[in-house]
């Protein structure tokens, strides 16, 4: 896995800085977002550091798709399968921190 110095979710994955696990595996993590937009608001990032969601399908589309299932995955388990999946990249998308990221939204009816 390579780390980016001064990346927050590097040091979230490595468990220097604690967060709220949901799922982990080889090179996926899974952890809430500290200021939830849904009932359920996890972000799924992978292990190996991309800036980008564009970035990342490049690099390793297969990661990509594991990080869409995984999201199935953790809204099977804590909803009823429905969910949103969004990356928002870069700065006037919204983009806060530059470690690829999937906001998973889930566990109510949501908003359009
Ligand atoms: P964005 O798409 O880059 O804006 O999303 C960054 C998210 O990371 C945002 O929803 C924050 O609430 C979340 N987050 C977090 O979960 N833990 C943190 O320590 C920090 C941000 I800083």
């Amino acid at each position: 896995m390579s780390e980016a110095n001064d990346c927050l979710f590097c040091k979230i994955i490595a468990g220097d800085i604690p967060s709220a696990k949901v799922y982990e595996d080889e090179t996926t993590y899974a952890f809430k977002d500290i200021n939830p937009k849904a009932k359920v608001h996890v972000l799924v990032v992978p292990k190996t550091h991309y800036a980008n969601v564009a970035e990342l399908a490049k690099a390793d589309p297969a990661e990509l798709a594991h990080i869409a299932e995984v999201a199935q995955s953790i809204a099977s388990d804590q909803y009823n399968g429905s969910f949103r999946l969004v990356f928002n990249t870069g700065l006037d998308a919204g983009q806060t921190v530059f470690h690829v990221h999937a906001h998973v939204l889930t566990g109510e009816t949501l908003d359009e």
